[in-house]
This record gives structure tokens, sequence and C-alpha cells, in this order.
């Protein structure tokens, strides 16, 4: 009798740790997914990325900070912009477009430290405003 308590002991906490990792599972899964959903309308949420406004005509922030050699999502949030508007930088090739009321973004990684320019080069626009720093800071 004594022999078999073990085993029933055993049993029942494997049982009961089951259920538990079972349980904890599902709170991650919820956990992403409400994340996900949630990360959009949240501007800066994600340590990733980086969002800039564009409206007519002007960027905000228009100093942006990234870390040199680490990926970063760049979002042009233009979904307050009547027109399309773009951010260029010519330093590193980098070109992103959003028409009016549109939200864009591409991932990118700015390889060398430094202070660049960033401008919306529609006709007239970096002319009205339309521009803002890029700084690049070592890894
Ligand atoms: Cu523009």
């Amino acid at each position: 009798m004594l022999a078999r308590r073990p085993e029933k002991f055993w049993s029942r906490w494997t049982m009961i740790l089951g259920v538990v990792a079972a349980s904890g599972a599902a709170t991650v899964s919820w956990t992403q997914a409400e994340e996900n959903v949630v990360r959009p309308e949240a501007p800066g949420s994600n340590a990733g990325e980086v969002w800039v406004a564009s409206t007519e005509f002007k960027f905000v922030p228009a100093t942006v900070r990234v870390i040199a050699g680490r990926s970063v999502t760049l979002v042009l949030d233009n979904s307050q912009a009547e027109t399309e508007h773009g951010i260029k930088m010519p330093a590193f090739g980098f070109y992103l477009i959003a028409k009016g009321g549109q939200v864009t973004r591409k991932t990118f990684i700015f390889d060398k430290p430094g202070e660049y320019e960033f401008m919306c080069d529609l006709p007239g626009h970096q002319e009205a405003g339309m521009k803002g720093k890029l700084i690049v800071s070592g890894p």
C-alpha cells in the first residue's frame, strides 16, 4: 500500500502541471494576438518602429533617431494628409511613399553613423517645409 502512494502523488502532479502548462500557453498566444491588433493604433509602442507623420507641409517629428546597424521599421503616417507624400534619404538610397490617407512602412538597416537630411521629393514640398534630420547613432 505504502509503495503505491508516490506513484499516485506524481501522476496527480503531472496532470496538474499539464493543465497549468496548457493554460499558460493559451495566455501567451492570446497576449500575442492582442498585441498584433493594438500595435498599429499605438505609434511608438514597438521599439523597432519609428513613426513619422506627414502633413501639408511638414514631418512630425522632424528629427528621427535610429541606431546604426540595427533593423528598424520606418512608418510613414500620411493618414492626416490630403495628398501624396514621401520620405527620401539620399545618403542611404532610402525611399518610402504614401498616398493621402495611407500609412506605409519599410524595414531598413541604416549602417553609417552620422546626421543626414531627409525630405519629401514631391514638387515644391521640401521648399514648403517638408524636410527633416536623420540621426544615426553608433551601435
Ligand atoms: Cu510631400
